[in-house]
């Protein structure tokens, strides 16, 4: 796994002829628990020695500004699968966007990366074979059927519920399936833990695509059937498939928007959730749903819908082609009113999100003239200097969420308060990945010290 934290850019062609050589050894098989289980005791023994030696060593300090804001910069997180530099952005077990974009598998004919080798990437640390990924899409498609109680539910469902409410409140009630928690019911040892997550980690990406499908045909659609799942077919084809789109470039974009949005390290909101609540052993449905609840915020994963929602109002003030000094005075109508600019700004990255970089040039690509993406990509020369003027914004530069609502409207996926469930789907492979590690290493229950005001001033005083 080490082999992969090349962390410069340079590196690429390094990591190309490593990822050949890792290729050999993971090509032997393609049971990916199997893969897990022979590489689970050697990054057992490895912590273990680490903390043996280290185990007292200070990795940093805790001011009282970190303690009231959010504990912004405290390293207090152990995440394997991704890590977030400021500057560079996201790398996937050590290859950043591009590079995941070169290396891993994808579908025929196709130019974007599958979710499945990411997923694989995410596990094991190996760039996946194409056999590798096939197997896991066709796992994830045999295992994707949903038990009735939960479509009883879906369909009993008010379309007036939001619907990454009605995602959440699915996810929570198909914890019923968990294996996990049945094994954990008769008392299975806890070294054996790892194996049911995986399990239920397996079942629950399957199942994600069919309920978040349902929940879109049930609200926005006539509620008609969502279709049968092609176990010849990958995760993201499917699952546009169910949602009822057909044109293959809008399958190749959903291919790319469930990579990347899959894992940013792990102290954003729906990381540390499910961590966090997985750290109490609740099963991974239960985890997964509290993530859930945390990506329905609005400066998390509801930002892409607050996005377009915003784009909206821009365009119905000042249509399509408005003037930079109009865009410019509706961003300051936007701040004065006491409101962020959604889809800018981030707790970590200082420098425009690689997963708006590729996003802009999918669209480059395929839709270079559509208007709204114009729109966007004007908004993207005026927005950076307005929030580096109010003084306060540490970050200027766009994120994930300014990107995504373009490319979804343009092939007809309008519904914009639909938008956060397709991020939740995505979410799920690298929490779910972590959540395996997480218990592969027999991490404990997460229970941080707090103090109170009065606490902290007498003990800062006696100090
Ligand atoms: N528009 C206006 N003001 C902003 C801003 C933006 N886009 N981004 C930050 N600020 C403000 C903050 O509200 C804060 O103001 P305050 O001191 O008056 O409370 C100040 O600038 C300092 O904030 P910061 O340290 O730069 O950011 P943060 O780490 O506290 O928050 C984030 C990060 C993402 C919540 C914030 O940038 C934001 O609200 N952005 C808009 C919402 C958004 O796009 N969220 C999606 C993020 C990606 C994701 O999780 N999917």
């Amino acid at each position: 796994m080490a082999l992969f934290r090349v962390s410069t850019t340079k590196g690429l062609e390094l990591q190309k002829a490593l990822s050949q050589i890792c290729r050999q050894f993971s090509d032997a098989s393609t049971d990916l628990k199997a893969v897990m289980a022979a590489k689970i005791p050697k990054e057992q023994e490895r912590v273990k020695n680490f903390r043996k030696t280290h185990g007292n060593t200070k990795v940093g300090e805790v001011t009282v500004d970190m303690m009231y804001g959010g504990m912004r910069g405290i390293k207090g997180l152990v995440c394997e699968t991704s890590v977030l530099d400021a500057d560079e952005g996201i790398r996937f077990r050590g290859l950043s966007i591009p590079e995941c974009q070169k290396l891993l598998p994808k579908a025929p004919g196709g130019a974007e990366p599958l979710p499945e080798g990411l997923f694989w990437l995410l596990m094991t640390g190996d760039v996946p074979t194409d056999a590798q990924v096939k197997q896991l899409s066709k796992q994830w498609a045999e295992r994707a059927d949903l038990p009735a109680h939960v479509v009883t539910l879906l369909n009993n469902m008010p379309n007036t519920v939001h619907p990454m409410s009605q995602f959440s409140a699915a996810v929570t009630t198909l914890n019923s399936e968990s294996k996990f928690a049945k094994a954990y019911a008769s008392g299975v040892h806890k070294s054996k833990y790892w194996e049911y997550v995986y399990e239920d980690s397996m079942d629950l990406i399957a199942k994600l695509p069919v309920i978040a499908a349902t929940i879109y045909r049930n609200t926005f659609k006539d509620g008609s059937g969502i279709g049968a799942i092609d176990t010849s077919k990958d995760w993201s084809c499917n699952f546009t498939h169910m949602l009822g789109y057909d044109d293959p470039q809008f399958i190749e974009l959903m291919r790319l928007y469930l990579t990347i949005h899959s894992d940013h390290e792990g102290g954003n909101v729906s990381a540390h959730t499910v961590h966090l609540v997985g750290s109490a052993l609740s099963d991974p449905y239960l985890s997964f749903a509290a993530g859930l609840n945390g990506l329905a915020g609005p400066l998390h994963g509801l930002a892409n819908q607050e996005v377009l929602v915003w784009l909206q109002k821009l365009r119905q003030q000042v249509g399509d082609k408005a003037t930079e000094e109009q865009l410019k005075e509706f961003i300051w109508k936007t701040l004065k009113s006491g409101q962020v600019v959604p889809g800018y700004g981030h707790a970590v990255l200082r420098k425009t999100d690689p997963r708006y970089t590729c996003q802009r040039e999918f669209a480059l690509k395929h839709l270079p003239n559509d208007p709204l993406f114009q729109l966007v990509s004007n908004v993207y020369k005026v927005v950076p200097p307005i929030l580096l003027e109010l003084g306060k914004v540490k970050n200027p530069w766009p994120n994930v969420d300014a990107h995504s609502g373009v490319l979804l409207q343009y092939y007809g996926l309008s519904e914009m308060n639909y938008y956060t469930v397709l991020f939740g789907v995505s979410r799920a492979l690298g929490v779910l990945a972590s959540m395996v590690w997480d218990r592969a290493l027999g991490l404990p229950i997460e229970r941080p010290k707090s103090l109170s005001t009065d606490g902290l001033m007498k003990a800062l005083k006696a100090a």
